[in-house]
């Protein structure tokens, strides 16, 4: 997946971007995609773009995966112009290719995209100010509301199963039998701690076959860093990395970004110590999320958030430590071992969410309990 620097020129070169490329280096700290920061000059004028080598050992559909990414982002900046903002920085933008297309395929087979660069915002790693949870909180409530109407039929399941816990675990327990680098030996707290869970895992499934958890058009991938906050104004701008968008649940939404944003530590944090979840980031996200969805989630979704959250960190957890066992095939590590650590912070997370199981469900009620 490493590429020379002549495969990103040769894919720069390919989109219609204005000037000539003063530069193209790595950016950001996605775990998934291949970014640079691409940068052009015209006439003493710079402009930049992200330039996107996709992973095409995750996504095995990569024309699937940017319709869906071309029909939401089309379909959010129409929404924004109706709303008078602004339809360049409150949504991603693909550059199109020379010859119109959205993405590019290069000379070796890898596939690549452009989108316009969002300048004076930032994706934070760990909540700096709680006001930026907040925020982002309501941007993702808010999300699952525009996207209520957006026709989920189209849209291509990017990666199937890709929260579907029961089906992680199975995967799971494969990894730790075949053990193929040799090093279940070295987690047995780890896996026993995943395995006596696995009970738990199927509720969201069992309820949405009951008819009592509605299917809906989600993220999916809703951690801080997916998201920009405008640097001026300190509001939640774009919701980024759309690569995940399929049908799913707003409980896993809110999840995932509770599983990031709420733990006192970095995701790959080697001092346990510092892991914990913290309930005032917890209460400001709570509240943020459910102002933005606008009483469009159910009650029974409401009531599900706290396991929303529990579930996200477990199966992140069981994911992380599925590819320390494959041997590291699947998130980007850059050191010894960084998949174990994120599974350790993962699962340390959710002891800490279970010893404080009964605040989480006080707050969630707070903020649903009628003016
Ligand atoms: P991954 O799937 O690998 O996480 P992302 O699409 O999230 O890839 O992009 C990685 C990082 O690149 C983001 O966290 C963000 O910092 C930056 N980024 C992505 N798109 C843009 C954009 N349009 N403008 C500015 N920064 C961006
Ligand atoms: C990956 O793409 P990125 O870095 O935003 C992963 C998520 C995990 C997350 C853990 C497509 O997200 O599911 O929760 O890492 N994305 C994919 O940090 O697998
Ligand atoms: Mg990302």
């Amino acid at each position: 997946m490493n590429n020379s620097g002549g495969q990103k020129l040769e894919a720069a070169n390919a989109f219609a971007i204005k000037g000539q490329v003063k530069s193209c280096e790595p950016y950001g700290s996605g775990h998934i995609n291949h970014t640079y920061l691409l940068a052009c000059q015209e006439g003493g004028q710079e402009f930049s773009y992200i330039l996107q080598q996709m992973n095409q050992d995750v996504f095995k559909d990569i024309e699937g995966l940017m319709r869906n990414v071309k029909g939401v982002t089309s379909f959010l900046r129409r929404q924004i112009i109706e709303n008078h903002g602004d339809p360049d920085r409150e949504t991603l933008n693909l550059v199109p290719t020379k010859d119109g297309k959205d993405y590019y395929r290069d000379s070796q087979g890898y596939y690549w995209r452009a989108y316009l660069f969002i300048s004076q915002a930032t994706c934070y790693n760990l909540v700096e100010k709680p006001e930026d949870f907040y925020q982002s909180g309501k941007a993702f409530g808010r999300f699952q509301c525009l996207l209520a109407d957006f026709p989920a039929g189209q849209l291509a399941e990017t990666i199937p199963d890709f929260h579907n816990t029961p089906a992680r675990f199975l995967t799971f327990q494969k990894a730790v039998e075949h053990d193929v680098m040799g090093r279940a030996a070295l987690v047995q707290e780890e896996i026993r701690f995943i395995q006596e869970r696995e009970k738990e895992m199927g509720l969201a499934i069992r309820l949405q076959k009951q008819g009592k958890l509605p299917l809906r058009v989600s993220h999916n991938d809703t951690k801080l860093n997916n998201i920009m906050i405008d640097d001026a104004t300190g509001q939640a701008l774009c919701i980024i990395d759309l690569d995940t968008i399929m049908p799913g649940f707003s409980i896993f939404d809110y999840g995932d970004s509770i599983r990031f944003g709420a733990n006192t530590a970095e995701e790959d944090e080697k001092d346990l110590s510092k892991v914990s979840l913290s309930l005032p980031l917890f209460e400001v996200y709570t509240k943020g999320f459910l102002e933005g969805s606008e009483g469009r989630l159910t009650e029974a979704e409401i009531e599900m958030l706290p396991y929303g959250a529990k579930m996200m960190t477990l199966e992140c957890g069981m994911r992380f430590l599925t590819d320390y066992l494959e041997g590291d095939v699947y998130f980007h590590v850059s050191r010894e071992g960084h998949n174990l650590d994120r599974c350790r912070t993962q699962l340390a997370l959710v002891a800490d969410m279970e010893k404080k199981w009964a605040d989480m469900a006080a707050i969630v009620k707070k903020y649903t309990a009628a003016p």
